[in-house]
This record gives C-alpha cells, sequence and structure tokens, in this order.
C-alpha cells in the first residue's frame, strides 16, 4: 500500500478504460486510477467499464486505486470477439440507448431490432433515432415499420441539418441522465450530440472515421458531460454486436407473438402446417405481420446456436454477480 494516508474511499464514475489504467470522474476532477490487486483473481468480467460508478481511494501524488465496482442499473454487452463463451461488458449505468440510423442506405430493420434486443436485455431503454430525413422522402414509412418492432418503443425521426425533430429528442438530455449511442460510423451521431449540445463537442464527418491515421481509434475518452448535465457514451466497440445470449431481449420485444405461441395446440409449433397454429391465426386475421414473425424467428435460431455457449455464460455471469456486487 502507499504510504500516504489516503484512507477514505470516495464514488467516482469511469470515463475510459485502457487495459489496466483506468480515468475516474471524482468529485468533477478526472484522475487515473488501477486497480486493486483482488480485482486480478476474479473473472475478468468484473472489471470496471465505461459508465461505472466505483469507490476509490484517492490519491492525490499518484494513481488512485479502484477498490470496488457499485451494483450496476444496466449493463450492454456483446460477445466477447477474442473468447468463445465470453460475454464482454460493454457500457454500464446508460438509462437510454439512442440507437442512431440514417434514412439511407444505412437503414436496416433487421439491425435496429437486434440493437433494440441488446438494449431491452441489458436494461436500458431503446430509443431509435432515424437521422438524416431530408434525404428522405418517405419518413413516415420508416417510422411506422420501426414502430411495429415492439411495443411502445420509440422512435423520433430527425435531420440534425435542418433542425427537424430536434425538440422531442431534447427531452431526453435531462440532468443526471446517461445516454449511450449505438451506430455506424457517419450515421449522424456526432452531429446530433454537437446539435444537442449547441456547441462542438464531438469532432464529425464521415473523413475522419475512416482515415488512415485511424484518430478515432485511439480516442479513448468515451463519456462526455454536456452542460445540461447529461452524459454521453459514445463506445466505438458498441458499433457491431454480436447476438449470443439476448433471448431475454427477444422475448421483451416480441412478447406478442411469445404469448400467441402459448395458445398454439402444440406446445412445439412451428407455425407452419401444424392445425390449430394461434401464430397463422393471428397472421391471417391481420394482426400479426408476417416480416415480424420472420425477424423472431430468425433471431431466435440465430441466438439458438450461440446456446452451447450460454450455460458457461450465465456460470460466469453468476461467478461475477457473487463477487462484485
Ligand atoms: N443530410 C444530412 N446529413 C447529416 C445529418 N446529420 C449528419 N449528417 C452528415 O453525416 C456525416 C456523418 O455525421 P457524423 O455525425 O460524424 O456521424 P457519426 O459517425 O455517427 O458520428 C457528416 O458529414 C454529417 O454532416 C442530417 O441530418 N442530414
Ligand atoms: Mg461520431
Amino acid at each position: 500500500m502507499n504510504s500516504i494516508k489516503n484512507t477514505e474511499l470516495t464514488v467516482g464514475r469511469v470515463y475510459e478504460c485502457q487495459r489496466n489504467l483506468f480515468i475516474v470522474k471524482v468529485n468533477g476532477k478526472e484522475i487515473p486510477a488501477k486497480l486493486k490487486g483482488s480485482f486480478y483473481d476474479m473473472p475478468e468480467g468484473s472489471f470496471p467499464i465505461v459508465g461505472d460508478y466505483v469507490e476509490v481511494m484517492y490519491n492525490t501524488i499518484g494513481e488512485s486505486v479502484i477498490y470496488r465496482v457499485c451494483e450496476r442499473k444496466s449493463v450492454l454487452k456483446r460477445p466477447d470477439q477474442a473468447k468463445t463463451a465470453t460475454m464482454q461488458y460493454m457500457v454500464a449505468n446508460a438509462d437510454y440507448t439512442f440507437i442512431v440510423t440514417a434514412l439511407n442506405e444505412d437503414y436496416s430493420y433487421n439491425r435496429i431490432a437486434r440493437y433494440v434486443s441488446v438494449a431491452l436485455e441489458g436494461d436500458t431503454i431503446p430509443v431509435v433515432i432515424l437521422t438524416k430525413s431530408d434525404c428522405c422522402n418517405n419518413v413516415g414509412r420508416y417510422v411506422s415499420e420501426v414502430e411495429g418492432i415492439a411495443d411502445g418503443i420509440k422512435v423520433h425521426a430527425i435531420s440534425a441539418l435542418y433542425g427537424i425533430g430536434l425538440e422531442e429528442v431534447g427531452e431526453y438530455f435531462k440532468p443526471g441522465v446517461t445516454i449511450c449511442l449505438i451506430g455506424s460510423s457517419g450515421a449522424g451521431k456526432s452531429t446530433l450530440i454537437n446539435a444537442m449540445a449547441g456547441e462542438e463537442v464531438m469532432k464529425t464527418g464521415a473523413v475522419r472515421e475512416s482515415d488512415s491515421t485511424g484518430k478515432h481509434t485511439t480516442t479513448h475518452r468515451q463519456i462526455i458531460d454536456l452542460k445540461c448535465g447529461t452524459s454521453i457514451i459514445d463506445t466505438p466497440g458498441m458499433r457491431e454486436i454480436g447476438m449470443a445470449n439476448i433471448e431475454e431481449g427477444i422475448d421483451s420485444t416480441f412478447a406478442d407473438i411469445i404469448e400467441l405461441e402459448r395458445q398454439c395446440k402444440f406446445s412445439d409449433c412451428k407455425h407452419k402446417t401444424e392445425p390449430g397454429c394461434a401464430v397463422k391465426a393471428a397472421i391471417e386475421r391481420g394482426e400479426l405481420a408476417r416480416e415480424r414473425l420472420e425477424l423472431y424467428t430468425s433471431l431466435s435460431i440465430e441466438n439458438k446456436n450461440n446456446s452451447g455457449k450460454k450455460k458457461e455464460i450465465a456460470k460466469l455471469q453468476k461467478a461475477r454477480k457473487k463477487i462484485v456486487y
């Protein structure tokens, strides 16, 4: 231990993670911090992530030490690209997940549905932002299509360029609220945040995103505090999310279909040729869109293919909960 007597634990928030070095904001100040040694005996998933509230032992002359991760209100996760059977925890304590998609060739109904599932599974509220509405002459159609993904889902079509729809999106920007941004490069995330902030807080433009110096990938600052008191998390790693272990999210997204399935005559009904199929009957009555059933089926199959990993993941998560919380 350090000889300096810094005996008080203070709660701060993790603003950046770079391997074993963390930037924690404590009392309005960003300080470097490392992990208490015992973290290294825990499963890797126990490490703090961006957005976490942590207890730190503040050291005025050197690195402070993170002692504990506080209980998470929400966590966005994806399958680890490098290790099988492991979930990578990406962002903690986001209140809303803004799923940002441009109304041009970037638009993908399936991708939006996946992101919605990930957000719901992680206990954050999904908000779909369809950007560049000035580039699209069929905005209403897309809005209703996305609204059909899940009951009560929030969808906003905006043009940051022309100031369209910004007022309703502004409603989310309250003090103390954390918003996580997900969306392809060039979707208009930074432009939207700058419009909300009324100043340039994030770099914009496709050129920078794809420049050969790769500047954007070396920028580790991941939380931006706006003057209005809202915190923005723009994590490059969240742009591509895999599908494993999001069954819970799929279940909330397709609660209506699951309810119908319960009414099918056969418990293993595939909704194809079986008699007494409540799902098919709902399609015939025009109460359920065929595309929605197809999407539900394809997401479920994709997810089941990962089921071998699932037990392992559940075990890890259990172990992790025991130790950290
Ligand atoms: N036409 C139009 N272009 C936009 C709009 N919002 C952003 N853009 C442009 O899209 C490009 C990428 O925007 P940016 O905010 O950097 O995307 P990010 O990668 O998601 O952060 C920039 O050239 C923006 O000027 C919009 O509402 N309408
Ligand atoms: Mg950006």
